[in-house]
């Protein structure tokens, strides 16, 4: 016997963003996103009429969270009449006495997993199947995950874990040794938020939709069908948005112009007004360009553009020096000159105090 699952974590629905540079609406639409995505996962599973729908923690950010939303959630779970829903929580939606996790009435199809220091497990006789998961509860510096995965399985059923953890060294609260639960038939698993297969049968299916710059590649969801002889599984690309990492070399012969036809060719058009985009500034820039006028400049060909300053002006002053002898333009760059200036700040400064000279010259 065999059966279906889609398996997914770390939706991190209610997530405040505050981490991005990201203004309070774009924050706000990138929110309304992640239960759109939540909802695509919910639709995939009634498509494919899965037989379990694994959910491996932090669905949600509790510290972000209300009543309404957990409403939400169970609501949509309600939908699936075909399908049991596992859901184990992670570091970022505890479950405690308290939580909205203990006070809301899940729809029967649904079960929320509440042990926090031994395995739970429930058996689906109907399916030949148990599935074994924890969920994390409050902090507890004595807690170490690890501890609490050793059980016993029956080989004569299909065994599987359901767990949020692993991807940190040993020693810390939630690592995981892979080895002690390689004898699962299958690991769904939460917390790293890129899509891994640690080993064939464990598995994170990283976030569906990616939530910083740290977070490139393929998202979505893993769906498979597992037995006691058989594990097939495929990966689901779901993510409305991709974060977007380039890198930008200047040579000081580029004017400004040529820089800005650098930028906008970044990515093909429709990524351009879709995804987010950061650029990494190295290189060398004449200082007759500023850099401030390139990034506003960009803006208007990207939904999204941040920059990350790491390049040199080039401050080759020859001409201005020439020009400036005799008079206080001329002094100010000598003085200059004696040092090295290499840090962006500093380069920037002189420009700025070089700027000013010449303002002054201009209107006396
Ligand atoms: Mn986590």
């Amino acid at each position: 016997m065999e059966i279906s699952f889609i398996h997914t974590a770390d939706l991190h629905l209610c997530k405040s963003f505050d981490d991005l540079l990201l203004n309070e609406k774009e924050r706000n639409n990138r929110r309304q996103e992640l239960w759109e995505t939540f909802d695509k996962i919910i639709d995939l599973t009634i498509e494919n009429e899965s037989n379990y729908l694994f959910v491996a923690g932090d669905i949600i950010c509790s510290k972000y969270s209300k009543l309404k939303d957990f409403e939400r959630i169970a609501e949509k779970f309600r939908l699936l009449k075909n399908t049991k829903v596992i859901l184990v929580t992670g570091n970022n939606d505890p479950i405690k006495e308290d939580s909205y996790y203990s006070i809301i009435d899940w729809p029967t199809n649904v079960y929320v997993i509440k042990e926090t220091h031994n395995l739970e497990k429930i058996t689906f006789e109907e399916d030949n199947l148990c599935v074994y998961g924890i969920s994390l509860g409050e902090k507890n510096p004595d807690y170490y995950l690890n501890n609490n995965v050793d059980v016993n399985i029956d080989e004569n059923m299909v065994n599987i874990l359901l767990i949020h953890g692993g991807d940190e060294e040993e020693g810390h609260q939630l690592y995981l040794d892979y080895d002690k639960i390689e004898k699962f038939d299958y690991c769904a698993l939460g917390h790293k938020h890129n899509h891994t297969e640690v080993k064939e049968n464990i598995v994170y299916p990283g976030t569906p939709e990616p939530l910083n710059f740290q977070e490139e590649g393929k998202r979505g969801v893993v769906m498979g069908k597992v037995s006691r002889d058989m594990l097939f599984k495929v990966f689901i690309p779901l993510s409305k948005r991709k974060f977007i990492t380039k890198e930008l070399n200047l040579q000081k012969e580029y004017s400004k112009e040529k820089i800005l036809d650098i930028v906008k060719f970044l990515g093909d058009v429709n990524s351009l007004s879709r995804d987010y985009y950061r650029v990494l500034i190295k290189g060398e820039l004449n200082h007759h360009i500023k850099i401030e006028d390139i990034i506003d400049e960009s803006q208007k060909y990207f939904r999204y553009i941040e920059f990350i300053e790491d390049f040199e002006y080039s401050l080759e002053l020859y001409k201005e020096e020439k020009e400036n002898k005799n008079n206080i333009i001329g002094r100010y760059i000598n003085e200059m000159k004696k040092k090295r200036y290499k840090n962006l700040y500093e380069q920037k400064s002189i420009l700025a105090g070089l700027e000013e000279l010449y303002r002054e010259k201009v209107d006396s």
